[in-house]
């Protein structure tokens, strides 16, 4: 399985998260590379690979190229404005007000373009997401080409990001650059599964009419969780796209028991759909000591599900996600993969 990184990603840093009430250093933090990257080594896993650039043109694949523009100059622009490091939005064109065209001034330019106050844009965050995409995008690209199975290992995450929306630490949608890289390189289905606790809402936005992605998302129940205004069992797609989103939504508590049937149940439908390639958008704050998630996996359960998705017998690329239980990530990550890997 080779496995790309690109160690930029560190430029990437939030000083500022708001977290019930009070402003907390950001959890998704550059440290959770390091566990990681740490316990690939000692597993025995291939070297990490730094990634090729991903091309503009896939970006806007997935994205809105007024999106990608803003993201590229919103830290300038909030610094030409205002004498702090990082820019935060704060208010939202949500229903019953306006969301026409981004304002002029940054602050208000955030507020259309951001749906969670959690995220900050940071002096190195768009180089940052473009190194992450750049590793989905590449990862993709050496499975398009023949390999077995690649691991994007990726900072920031990218599974909440819409086509012209960031949030909930992500900005650029990694597994989708993935499934739109895949598609270029021939195929005709793909499957997304999103094991991340949270749900994957980013890619069901950006797939949801479509009949040629089949999304699937195991997270915690919206009702009890973020992003809370999506991932509801009942949605399911819309259009062409209706009966290829399906939500495997899951109460606070849920231990690998209840978590095991979801994702079985997925697999299920994937093998019933018959794609090409499966990309997997791999979070591991299912883990019971997750500081921010109310799931209860242990670490002895993470090689069962890799096991399980190596059972799908498809060409995979695992895209990292969340997973904030810094000195566990790495052990639950290679976890994961050395399941699937059967190791
Ligand atoms: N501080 C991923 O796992 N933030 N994103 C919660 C309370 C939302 C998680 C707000 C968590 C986003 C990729
Ligand atoms: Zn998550």
């Amino acid at each position: 399985m080779r496995i790309f990184h690109d160690p930029g990603h560190s430029a990437h840093e939030s000083l500022s998260e708001m977290h019930m009430g009070r402003l907390v250093r950001c959890f998704e933090c550059p440290e959770r590379m390091d566990y990681i990257l740490s316990a690939l080594s000692q597993g025995g896993f291939a070297a990490p690979e730094a990634p090729a650039p991903v091309p503009r043109a896939l970006l806007e694949r997935v994205h809105d190229s007024a999106y990608l523009a803003f993201l590229e100059s919103a830290h300038a622009r909030w610094r030409a404005a205002y004498d702090t490091p990082e820019a935060i939005s704060f208010t939202y064109p949500l229903p019953g007000l306006r969301r026409s065209k981004a304002p002029e001034e940054i602050a208000g330019a955030l507020g259309h373009y951001n749906f969670s106050v959690d995220t900050c844009i940071t002096a190195g965050t768009w180089g940052a997401a473009l190194g992450s995409a750049g590793c989905a995008h590449t990862a993709a690209a050496a499975v398009a080409g023949g390999e077995t199975s690649a691991f994007a290992l990726a900072r920031p995450p990218g599974h909440h990001a819409h086509a012209d929306l960031y949030g909930g630490y992500c900005f650029l949608n990694n597994a989708g650059i993935a499934v739109e890289t895949l598609i270029e390189g021939g195929a005709a289905r793909v499957a997304l599964l999103d094991i991340d606790y949270h749900h994957g809402n980013g890619g069901q936005a950006i797939f949801y009419a479509r009949n040629d992605v089949l999304f699937l998302s195991l997270h915690a129940d919206p009702n009890q969780e973020f992003p809370y205004f999506l991932g509801h069992a009942e949605e399911t797609g819309t259009g062409r796209g209706e009966g290829f989103t399906q939500n495997y939504p899951m109460r606070w508590g849920t231990d690998y028991a209840g978590w095991g049937e979801a994702l079985d149940a997925a697999c299920q439908r994937i093998t019933a759909y018959a794609p090409d390639a499966l990309v997997v958008s791999l979070g591991v704050d299912t883990f019971e000591a997750d500081p921010i998630s109310q799931f209860r996996l242990k670490t002895t359960d993470f090689p069962k599900a890799g096991a399980r998705i190596a059972k799908l017998g498809l060409p995979t690329i695992f895209i990292m996600e969340g997973g904030y239980a810094i000195e566990a990530l790495g052990i639950n990550v290679a976890g994961v993969l050395g399941g699937y890997l059967g190791k």
